[in-house]
């Protein structure tokens, strides 16, 4: 009998507590939360437990300061790095949050070398580079979290327009986790039906910059930090389709090496999520427009990354 799978999540701040918060609720597995802070993780990983016999879930959940707790996960989904507060940019929080992303994938990879890395910390893409070389793992096990909250941001803005259900939109985005991410009206649809159908140009192209300026949308309204509801459910999301080998078809940040044009760097690109991560890398058409702001997206993450 397999014991429960095993998920570590190094940052227990708004994202990372939450994402506890999501994973157990759904009993994905046993869930470690790992922060610098003495006691906050502890604390609110205690306070979480007690939620289960209200909610229903026997996950058990603990808080600590210590790696040698993290030994053995299955997903480790790294939250830990300074978010952004108005005015600032993704970008901005590069140099210190490389040495936070790398200080957390070394030292949980050190315990857990067959486990896969899930990384939400900005800049995203260019925070996948630091844990993949500060790992050591090949690329299928390591992959970043942006295009399925854009992506959601986006389904979230088209459903208010339509006043219809969010469950029949399809809607696929890529590119880097930033203002030049591509979110690509011509795949998408709600239940089938192309989007152009049922919505004007107009208000398309607003709800599409509003996807893009979405997160500075949410930190503008908080001003003391980011989203983190949406971005740690996507985060679950992804450690859910890998912990079940569910073979999903998602748009992360993954490693590429010739796709879409592109090597060398991390991208939101759709890929398929099972048991060992980053299954295949999918390759949709594109038109030459979107095909150039794919390439735009993606030169704006590699200066980033130029800079490490
Ligand atoms: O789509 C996406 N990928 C983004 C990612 C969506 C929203 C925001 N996202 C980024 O996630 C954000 O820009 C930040 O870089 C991270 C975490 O955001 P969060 O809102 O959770 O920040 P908090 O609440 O400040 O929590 C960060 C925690 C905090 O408790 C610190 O003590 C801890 O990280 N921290 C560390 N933990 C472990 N190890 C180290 N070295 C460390 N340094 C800080």
């Amino acid at each position: 009998m397999g014991k429960r799978p095993k998920i570590t999540i190094i940052g227990g701040g708004n994202i990372g507590a939450t994402a506890a918060h999501w994973a157990a609720s759904k009993e994905l597995g046993d869930v470690v939360l790992v922060d610098i802070l003495e006691g906050m993780p502890q604390g609110k990983t205690l306070d979480l437990s007690q939620a289960g016999p209200i909610e229903g879930f026997d996950s058990v959940v603990t808080g600590t300061n210590n790696y040698d707790d993290t030994a053995g996960s299955d997903i480790i989904i790294i939250t830990a790095g300074l978010p952004r507060k108005p005015g600032m940019s993704r970008d901005d929080l590069l140099a210190t949050n490389a040495k936070i992303v790398h200080e957390c994938a070394s030292k949980s990879a050190a315990k857990s070398p067959d486990a896969i890395i899930i990384v939400i910390s900005n800049p995203l893409d260019a925070m996948c580079s630091v844990a993949m070389r500060a790992s050591g793992f090949p690329k299928n096990r390591v992959v970043g979290m942006a295009g399925i909250l854009d992506t959601a941001r986006y389904r979230t803005f088209l459903g208010m327009e339509l006043n219809s259900s969010i469950e029949d939109i399809q809607a696929l985005v890529l590119g880097g986790h930033g203002d030049a991410m591509v979110p690509l009206v011509s795949y998408t649809s709600i239940s089938g039906i192309p989007i152009t159908q049922l919505i004007p140009k107009d208000r398309l192209d607003s709800i599409v910059e509003r996807t893009r300026k979405g997160g500075g949308e949410i930190v503008g309204l908080l001003k003391t930090g980011s989203a983190f509801y949406a971005p740690s459910s996507a985060g679950v999301q992804m450690a859910e389709a890998i912990l079940k080998d569910k073979r999903r078809i998602l748009p992360c940040a993954c490693y590429l090496e010739g796709e879409y044009g592109i090597s060398g760097i991390f991208v939101g690109v759709p890929c398929i999520l099972g048991r060992n991560g980053v299954e295949k890398v999918i390759e949709v058409s594109l038109t030459n427009e979107e095909r150039a702001e794919l390439h735009q997206s993606a030169a704006g993450v590699q200066e980033l990354v130029d800079k490490l």
